[in-house]
């Protein structure tokens, strides 16, 4: 199916071009949101922000434009721990998409068997103060330990500053971890000097602590227009992304991000945050793995 900007499509949204990257066969998007509808789905009362509504058919429409075979949705803080709108784009995805939810300690055994049937297969807990007020860490190992014998893996984001005072907390999860967005680096900082040393160690000294080499477009500060001609663009954050493609070649994710809440300066186009992907991961086995190995093993282990 070919993309087609719907009726309702976000109206500040111009569309994204065709990526001139192939991606391979059975490739994963393995960071992306629903929003609402709100009229459906309505958001969170405590939210730090309200997003423009992007549905499930607008995300499957855009994986099928992409080229993408599949699509890992995450659960985005405006709709809380309210799960119906991640749920009902899993239920509607023909087994093409698995589900990372927000829980409280209150959730019933039920309810986490409920999303797991639909697809659910991580938590995500989020430190960066702008998006959630505080959650108190017994909480959160409580929730850890509950959905550790799901099979299910912990989704954490948080600012960079933050990791030395955080670390402690991490490597005491009992399941693996998965950073979103590499911990989000100051790009401006050199790749080599001690703040992404100190991501780079807590991933080699951490084997069940894996990152999405995603977000270039909100770690960015040259921004998506490419400085040496190339189509894909921000070429700041290409070093420290493949750093990690390189390093940790097995336990790394990639994801569009998309609709991108919070972007204020730009809108990314997600064609080519796709072109952006060889330059991270320069070979055809780097890709595979990035895109189709690693988040089947993670996402979609029976198959
Ligand atoms: C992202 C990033 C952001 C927002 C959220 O849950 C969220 O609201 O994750 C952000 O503002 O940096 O991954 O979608």
């Amino acid at each position: 199916m070919s993309f087609e900007k719907t009726p309702g499509w976000l109206d500040w949204y111009a569309g994204p071009s065709k990526p001139a990257f192939k991606l391979p066969a059975g490739a994963v998007d393995a960071h992306c949101h629903v929003f609402g509808p709100g009229a459906v789905f309505p958001y969170a009362p405590e939210r730090k922000y309200t997003p423009c509504d992007a549905s499930k058919d607008q995300l499957f429409a855009l994986r099928d434009h992409l080229g993408f075979a599949r699509n890992v949705i995450v659960q985005a803080t405006c709709h809380g721990a309210d799960n119906r709108a991640l749920v009902d784009a899993l239920v509607h995805a023909n087994g093409m998409a698995r589900g990372v939810a927000t829980v409280r300690r209150t959730v019933t055994d039920q309810e986490l068997q409920d999303m797991h049937r639909a697809g659910v297969r991580g938590v995500r807990f989020n430190f960066v103060k702008r998006l959630v007020d505080f959650t108190p860490k017994d909480e959160l190992i409580e929730i850890a330990n509950r959905i550790a014998p799901l099979g299910w893996h912990v989704v954490i984001y948080f600012e960079a500053v933050d990791l030395p005072e955080l670390q402690d907390f991490f490597t005491s999860l009992p399941t693996t971890v998965v950073v979103d967005h590499m911990g989000r680096p100051d790009v401006t900082k050199p790749v080599d000097g001690p703040e992404f040393a100190r991501f780079v160690a807590f991933m080699r000294d951490n084997p069940n602590v894996w990152s999405k080499v995603s977000c270039p477009e909100r770690l960015s500060v040259s921004g998506p227009k490419a400085l040496d001609g190339q189509r894909a663009a921000y070429d700041d954050v290409v070093p420290f992304a493949r750093h990690l493609v390189e390093s940790f070649p097995d336990r790394v994710l990639w994801g569009t991000d998309w609709p991108h809440p919070n972007l204020k300066d730009h809108m990314p186009d997600d064609g080519l945050l796709v072109d952006f992907i060889p330059r991270i991961a320069p070979t055809a086995p780097l890709q595979q793995k990035l895109l189709v190995d690693n988040p089947m093993r993670l996402y979609w282990p029976e198959e």
